[in-house]
């Protein structure tokens, strides 16, 4: 059976700028920058984010590519350490302003709509080191006049912003799992600085809005389904648990204008309440999003903690849920993530049922793969079958549920051309365009010819 889309169909791809630009000629350092600088053994293969795709250089080739393809649009960042030279005032740095119009209009001369994110992991590592990062309000305010700058700058151009790209993997990163600087471990400050990109997030808006610029502005939510290991009312309240924590944590109050008050609930019961000033609740309520791009891998597993906390430690979310393997899951076996596309269509599904079927995209869903080399056919083409398999069960099942109302405006792959990864550096290789890492020359995959046949016919059989 032909699956056909609607006639606008947004078929796009996502990158970010640290993971696709290169340092080069930044102003400032970001916190990857900085680490990788002391403290390579944290890095993959002690590889860091200095070269990356070159697309600093490199744009052209890489909208022409696009273009040719057939794609209509691309999500990147705007890097923060890149546009501003001061980041107080937020006053931009000439060099960079230069970068991305020339970006931007590449794009848009090209038929791409440039789609532009502010932040995905990047924190300029000053403000982390003079201010505690997001744990400070101080750090928000700087963060909403970097988007007044960009929107200034950029937005009689740029239509599709997005203020944050999932941050909660960021404050999850930085303060539960020890993967993001500063690596401190504590929930309080999980909690602090997630409600203080919120007041960033919200306070981006209300700038945005009242610039008056005729686009459009929301943000950008990783959301893990977690699915409950049975029906036991123990594992269901576990992944009730996980989910405030990890989905609805920005998703309530983006798009509803308030948080859960189950979540604000346990964190009073375990002292990790954050700060709230006078006037902060009524600026969530005003502004929320446009729009919700959602990035979806994998679901989250999850049953009740075998084990009773050690009440004496200091608390964290896991002491109401643990993550488990399901047995014979579908494993994508070159990275190592679960394969799940009907978890796709239970997003679209909530979405509409719980969240006044508000418009939104997949901003980011793909699959990672380890040594694709290996598939590289006679004629030098990489051969992902496999890849688009995987996209094509993904978008039967995004389709299904906008047969069923769902009010999806669009897919966008991770990623466009390989890029560099903050867990993995180059190991696992998402692209539709394959990236040779001695000569950084591009090579579009067999997804990329799929896609564009899936574009030219709006759909596929
Ligand atoms: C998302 C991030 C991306 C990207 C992707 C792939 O969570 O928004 O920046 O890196 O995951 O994950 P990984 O690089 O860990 O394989």
């Amino acid at each position: 059976k032909k699956l056909k889309f609607p006639e606008n169909f947004d078929w796009g791809t996502a990158s970010s700028g640290p993971q696709s630009e290169g340092s080069q000629d930044k102003p400032h350092e970001s916190l990857w920058d900085y680490w990788y600088k002391n403290d390579k053994e944290r890095f993959y293969q002690n590889v860091g984010p200095k070269i990356t795709c070159d697309s600093y250089n490199r744009y052209k080739e890489d909208i022409k590519i696009m273009a040719e393809l057939g794609l209509k649009s691309f999500r990147t960042s705007i890097q923060w350490t890149r546009l501003i030279k001061n980041l107080e005032t937020g006053e931009p740095d000439p060099k960079a302003v230069e970068f991305y119009n020339n970006y931007i209009n590449e794009m848009l001369e090209n038929g791409i709509e440039p789609v532009m994110n502010l932040f995905h992991f990047d924190t300029p590592i000053e403000l982390e080191q003079k201010y505690g990062g997001f744990k400070s309000k101080k750090v928000t305010e700087l963060y909403v006049k970097f988007a007044k700058t960009a929107f200034e700058l950029f937005g009689d151009r740029v239509k599709r912003w997005i203020t944050f790209n999932e941050p909660v993997a960021h404050t999850k990163g930085a303060y539960l799992y020890n993967f993001i600087y500063p690596a401190e471990l504590s929930t309080k400050s999980f909690a602090q600085a997630s409600y203080n990109i919120l007041l960033a997030h919200a306070g981006a808006c209300k700038v945005y809005k009242s610039l008056q610029l005729s686009g459009e502005i929301g943000i950008v939510l990783d959301l893990l389904p977690p699915i409950p290991r049975s029906a036991r009312s123990a594992d269901k309240y576990a992944a009730r648990v996980a989910d405030l924590f990890f989905n609805m944590i920005f998703m309530d109050p983006c798009v509803n204008g308030q948080y859960d008050d189950e979540y604000l609930e346990i964190l009073e019961k375990h002292d990790c309440m954050f700060d709230i000033l006078p006037g902060e609740k009524e600026l969530i309520k005003e502004n929320t999003v446009d729009f919700i791009g959602i990035n979806y891998y994998q679901p989250q597993r999850v049953n009740a903690p075998k084990y009773a906390p050690n009440v004496n430690a200091p608390f964290t979310p896991n002491w109401y849920f643990d993550d488990y393997e399901m047995p014979n899951r579908r494993m994508n076996v070159y990275r190592g993530w679960e394969i799940y596309p009907k978890s796709i269509y239970d997003i679209a599904m909530r979405v509409k049922n719980e969240f006044g079927n508000i418009k939104w995209f997949i901003s980011e869903n793909g699959m990672g793969v380890q040594n694709e080399e290996r598939f590289i056919n006679k004629d030098g083409m990489i051969e992902d079958d496999y890849r688009i398999e995987f996209i094509k069960e993904h978008l039967e099942w995004l389709h299904k549920a906008m047969e069923e109302g769902s009010n999806c405006q669009g897919y966008h792959l991770w990623t466009f051309v390989d890029n560099w990864s903050w867990t993995n550096a180059y190991k696992n290789r998402y692209g539709y365009v394959s990236l040779d890492l001695k000569t950084r020359n591009r090579t579009i995959k067999k997804s990329g010819y799929w896609i564009k046949k899936v574009i030219e016919e709006n759909g596929f059989e």
